[in-house]
């Protein structure tokens, strides 16, 4: 198996310090948070920007100076969100790619997002896969649902991916398809090729998730993003936590983790 690679989505858009004390949620914060999941040994930060009172933006400069420092503090893969939070708009989701990450996530579809919709239409998938071609920024494919596997189909058809593909399938959130071994097993039977892959799941489903994408040769995404728990009823005090419980599920199950070279080499060939 591919030594493994993990992602930390450690800040998000949606929490608040309410939901749980341990958000990095200043420019600071999520800067000492990099070195902090880094040491813990991960090797991609997928980023979403807060401002000095802990709301989320797309905002350039600030973006710049906190991926800036990350850059200069650690040797950590800069996976920027393009996601952003969920009434931004498409000019600004498109305009953060400017930070020049490594990476960038691209959602391969429109989703219910509990109460809201994360809304993705194709003329704006397509935009934002044509940009990241351009600046030579490795997409991470997130895929919420089945029907998004297609979406990625349609832009290797249209050449606006590169091989190797990477995916990450996010599964069980409000209004996303469920997180059963069951569904992630049959979406990835369906990936083009050649491709990696990563799983996670929201709140209680990230565990089984990561599980069943160490023992079958995935990679994982945990983080305060997807998950607060570090177990029912016991708050993670921050990613590092998260981190350590993929490093013990993969010690269990034989899995080497990656060097950061490694990591490097999989996923920013470009
Ligand atoms: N905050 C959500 C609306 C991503 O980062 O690409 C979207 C999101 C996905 O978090
Ligand atoms: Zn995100």
């Amino acid at each position: 198996m591919h030594p493994l690679l993990i992602t930390v989505a450690g800040v998000g858009a949606e929490l608040t310090k309410k939901d749980t004390p341990y958000l990095p949620s200043t420019p600071n914060a999520i800067i000492e948070e990099a070195l902090r999941i880094e040491q813990a040994g991960a090797h991609i930060f997928h980023l979403h920007i807060r401002d000095q009172k802990g709301k989320p933006t797309l905002d350039l400069k600030l973006a710049k100076k906190v991926v800036t420092e990350i850059r200069k503090k650690t040797d950590l893969i800069i996976q920027i969100s393009t996601g952003g939070s969920i009434n931004d708009s498409y000019k600004k989701r498109i305009k953060i790619l400017d930070v020049k990450p490594d990476m960038a996530s691209l959602t391969l579809g429109s989703v219910n997002f509990g109460t809201d919709v994360f809304l993705n239409p194709l003329p704006f998938i397509e935009k934002l896969a044509a940009t990241m071609k351009k600046k030579r920024i490795v997409p991470e494919l997130e895929i919420f649902d089945v029907g998004m596997v297609d979406t990625a189909y349609h832009l290797i058809k249209k050449e606006l991916l590169k091989p190797p593909y990477h995916f990450n399938i996010i599964l069980g959130g409000p209004g996303w398809l469920a997180a059963s071994v069951q569904n992630l097993d049959y979406i990835i039977q369906k990936l083009p090729q050649p491709c990696t892959w990563s799983a996670s799941g929201v709140g209680k489903n990230q565990l089984p998730m990561i599980e069943y994408a160490i023992k079958n040769g995935g990679h994982v995404r945990t983080g305060l993003e997807d998950n607060i728990y570090l177990k029912k009823g016991v708050l993670a005090k921050g990613n590092a936590e998260l981190v350590e419980q993929v490093l013990v599920l993969a010690q269990h199950y034989k899995r080497h983790i990656a060097t950061q070279i490694e990591a490097k080499y999989t996923l920013c060939q470009a």
